[in-house]
């Protein structure tokens, strides 16, 4: 199913008078506030989200996997998605690939169908977390920093394949996350482990070509519960480090133990210009892989406001971080929770613009803690909604994507293309 045109006008023109009434209002607000919203809106018009080829079918737990229907069930198929995201929101204009289960077999035409539904490849990301059919060696006990150097090996090779895939469709970045680690005291040398991994790392960087960025995701536990050779942002910014100018940390929201201050560490890593990418979801108490924003919308405005702060004061030259979401749970449709997710994103990124930032920085200089707070909390609390709207309409999208989606019947469409009993590649 692909969403024409005149799908979006037919909708629109059902919202536009109540939209263009609240736009107004909202533009009249923050103009009192000396904020110009067309401004801001033509900032949001910028922002893209890469949606990852693994979340757009139901995700599964251990105990079981509904289907949805109507799942994607091959890559090109998975763009399809990814389009109809895309023509709703207007934002989702970027995928991310799992290697090897969204292998492009045949990159021209893969690439060609990504252009016309305007869509560019964002990082790779590489997996050696499973053993894969017909795969020499295993990885139960680990890939980078596995005890075996043929483990290592391999692990290696595959990265450097799945960087290959990549360059073929003209993504410039490859992500990795290692799930290696120990479940018990005892079961491996934590110093012996990362040395195998920084060696391993610097094989797969040693053939990242020059305008490549490899990103390295921590994560502190899960799949295996005692150990995690990546753990924290700061073994990832030390093997960033040794790895050199093109590789940086990436920050997945889940992979943080609980109540850590992830906007400190963006802050940290933005102060070293080392912060290469982000993976967002939301969790109430571990990796949960929830719909971002639904349990903690503040504290995702928190760290969009190191974000925003950081790109205004980039002293360190960080560059423009690659956004992804990382999520995919087993209830909602995917495809709404996704909307859902992409909205959550863009509403804290705007609350982040509209900080006054003259006055925040004001408030610190006089040590006036109530200030700082009020003004932060004055931006979070402004209903920013009608310019995500106003950045749909403005960039041909919908104003309202979630009604829109179920006015125009998609999941049911899709369910008659693609059959009601359907399964997506990814976890
Ligand atoms: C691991 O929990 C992770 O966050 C990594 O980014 C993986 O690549 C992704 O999830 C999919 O399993
Ligand atoms: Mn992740
Ligand atoms: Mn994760």
């Amino acid at each position: 199913m692909r969403i024409q045109s005149s799908h979006i006008d037919q909708y629109n023109a059902s919202a536009i008078k109540v939209h263009e009434n609240n736009y107004r209002i909202t533009k009249e607000l923050l103009a009192q506030k000396s904020i110009d919203a067309d401004a801001v809106v033509e900032k949001l018009r910028q922002f893209q989200i890469a949606i990852p080829s693994w979340a757009l079918g139901a995700g599964g737990t251990r105990f079981g996997r509904f289907s949805t229907g109507g799942e994607p069930g091959n890559l090109e198929q998975k763009l399809d998605d990814i389009g109809l995201l895309h023509a709703l929101t207007r934002s989702a204009g970027a995928i991310s690939l799992h290697i090897p289960w969204d292998i492009p077999r045949d990159a021209q035409a893969i690439k060609q169908q990504a252009s016309e539904l305007d869509i560019v490849f964002d990082a790779m990301n590489s997996n050696t977390f499973q053993d894969q059919k017909d795969q020499a060696l295993s990885y139960k006990f680990g890939s980078l920093s596995h005890i075996n150097a043929d483990v290592r090996k391999q692990a290696v090779e595959h990265n450097i394949e799945v960087i290959s895939y990549g360059q073929a469709l003209g993504s410039k970045s490859i992500t990795v996350w290692l799930a290696d680690g120990s479940s018990f005291p005892g079961q491996l040398n934590f110093r012996r482990a990362l040395d195998n991994t920084l060696r391993s790392l610097q094989e797969i960087y040693a053939q990242l070509p020059a305008d490549w960025q490899l990103f390295i995701e921590y994560k502190p536990y899960e799949p295996y519960f005692y150990s995690t050779v990546i753990q924290d942002w700061g073994t990832s910014f030390l093997l960033a480090n040794e790895l050199g100018n093109k590789a940086y940390t990436l920050v997945d929201l889940g992979h943080h133990l609980p109540n850590t201050n992830i906007e400190q560490i963006v802050s940290t890593l933005m102060y070293r210009g080392k912060l290469g990418g982000f993976h967002f979801n939301d969790s109430k108490y571990g990796d949960d892989d929830l719909t971002v924003g639904s349990i903690k919308p503040y504290q995702l405005y928190l760290i969009f406001n190191e974000l925003v702060y950081g790109l205004e004061n980039n002293t360190a030259q960080n560059p423009a971080p690659a956004w992804m979401i990382d999520a995919s749970h087993n209830l909602k449709d995917p495809l709404e929770d996704l909307i859902q997710s992409l909205e959550a994103i863009r509403l804290a990124y705007v609350q982040a613009l509209i900080v006054d930032r003259q006055g925040l920085w004001d408030a610190q200089l006089n040590n006036d803690v109530s200030v700082g707070q009020e003004i932060l909390q004055d931006a979070f609390r402004t209903d920013v909604r009608p310019l995500l709207q106003e950045a749909r309409l403005r960039s041909g999208g919908v104003i309202e994507p979630i009604k829109a989606y179920r006015y125009l019947n998609i999941r049911q469409q899709l369910i008659k293309e693609r059959g009601s009993v359907t399964v997506a590649t990814g976890l």
